[in-house]
């Protein structure tokens, strides 16, 4: 399967060009539509926000950071890495090496603004957002987690076309099956980039890397490594996992799997999401209660499957109708105890769609929760139930 970054479309053929767009921004992978855990990272990111507000400035080397003597860089354009500017480098230094780079103070403020309205295009797509900085978030872009029905790699392409347009910056994007993969990724080819790492290469496109792009290897433990002559992941791969337990106790595990290419950690949503539904538009408008309540209840399965992959419960159920003539009616009816349940769900719904049946023909219906809690706050254990 192939995808067009441009249009955000998938298409069958191996073309260099798009068959909608005519775009030579094809993208190919053999999982490409298996894969749903993302990291996105913004490419020089206040550089890019100091381009996008004075465009005297795109063709030229931009360095981020306090002029003077004992400032240092907080980022350089792409333009500006050329000459050899980095991050955290004294800017003195930053200026011998690129002496024409236009020099900007920070202005967090705005940063904080970008990265704010970056944050809400993300929460579109899912409410899996785990930020890691201002300009930088994995998401889970999973089947029963993401709010918009089209594959992630479809969903990340879109996002990323946004975020150039609304926000005025560019990211990179990276898409694997976890995080470590997925954050190894977005920096394989920016600016700009969009890169997937498979199942099936992960374990090659490790091997060369060195030590530290294992999550968890910091200097301390790349120099007890290096003293045992192991400096790239390869080499790790090849020990028996005992080897590592040996030398590095609990650790010594979590390496052992790492450097196989797995990684349990989870995508952790650092704000809770306001809301979790599911809501469908009919083919044939309907007006019976049967009708309805059957398109409730499948529904309310999807609303159960979305707040048990957010570890979330909803204290109060909301249905949504839409009439023939596309006038919204919202009721809602709140719980005893917050609930992960479909039943509830469902039978909660169904009361409130009981006193909206008069005859009258309907679009659309929704079922969702809100005031959500985590799972641990809901249903408490039916006493009268098996176990
Ligand atoms: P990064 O994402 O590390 O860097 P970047 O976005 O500038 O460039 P890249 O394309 O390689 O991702 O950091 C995001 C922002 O954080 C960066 O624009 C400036 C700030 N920052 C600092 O202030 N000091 C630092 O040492 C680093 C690394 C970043
Ligand atoms: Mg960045």
């Amino acid at each position: 399967m192939y995808l067009c970054r441009a249009c955000a479309r998938l298409q069958d053929g191996a073309t260099d060009t798009c068959h909608r767009c005519g775009a030579q921004a094809i993208l190919g992978h053999p999982e490409l539509l298996a894969l749903s855990i993302a990291h996105i990272d913004c490419d020089a990111f206040y550089a890019s926000v100091e381009k996008r507000d004075n465009p005297q400035l795109r063709d030229k080397p931009v360095i981020v950071g306090h002029p003077g003597g004992r400032g240092v860089v907080t980022t350089a354009c792409y333009i500006a890495r050329r000459f050899g500017p980095r991050s955290a480098m004294p800017m003195y230094k930053a200026l011998e090496l690129c002496p024409h780079a236009v020099v900007i103070p920070p202005d967090m403020a705005k940063y904080r603004r970008a990265g704010g309205a970056i944050r809400s295009l993300f929460l579109k797509a899912t409410p899996l957002v785990e930020p890691v900085s201002l300009d930088e978030a994995y998401l889970d872009l999973s089947a029963g987690v993401r709010l918009v029905d089209h594959p992630p790699a479809v969903l990340l392409a879109r996002l990323a076309l946004a975020i150039e347009r609304d926000v005025g910056v560019t990211v990179s994007v990276g898409l694997s099956y976890n995080k470590s993969l997925a954050k190894l990724a977005s920096d394989r080819d920016k600016p700009r980039g969009f890169s997937i790492i498979g199942r099936a290469e992960a374990k090659s496109f490790l091997a060369p890397l060195p030590v530290t792009a294992i999550h968890g290897v910091g200097a301390a433990t790349a120099k007890r490594l290096a003293d045992d002559g192991i400096t790239v992941v390869g080499q790790l791969q090849a020990l028996p996992e005992e080897a590592l337990v040996s030398r590095f106790g609990k650790f010594g595990r979590a390496l052992a799997h790492a450097v196989q290419g797995d990684d349990p950690r989870r995508v952790v949503p650092d704000r809770p999401a306001r809301s979790i539904s599911a809501e469908t538009t009919f083919r044939r408008d309907l007006s019976d209660l049967e009708a309805l309540a059957e398109a409730l209840r499948s529904l309310t399965e999807r609303v159960q499957d979305r707040l048990k992959r957010a570890r979330l419960a909803g204290g109060t159920v909301v249905l949504k109708l839409k009439t023939a003539d596309f006038h919204s009616r919202t009721r809602q009816d709140q719980l005893p105890h917050p609930t992960q349940r479909a039943e509830v769900i469902f039978q909660h719904g169904l009361q409130l769609l009981r006193r909206e049946i008069d005859g009258r023909a309907f679009r659309l219906i929704g079922i969702g929760v809100d005031r959500l809690v985590p799972a641990e706050a809901a249903d408490p254990p039916d006493l009268f139930a098996a176990s």
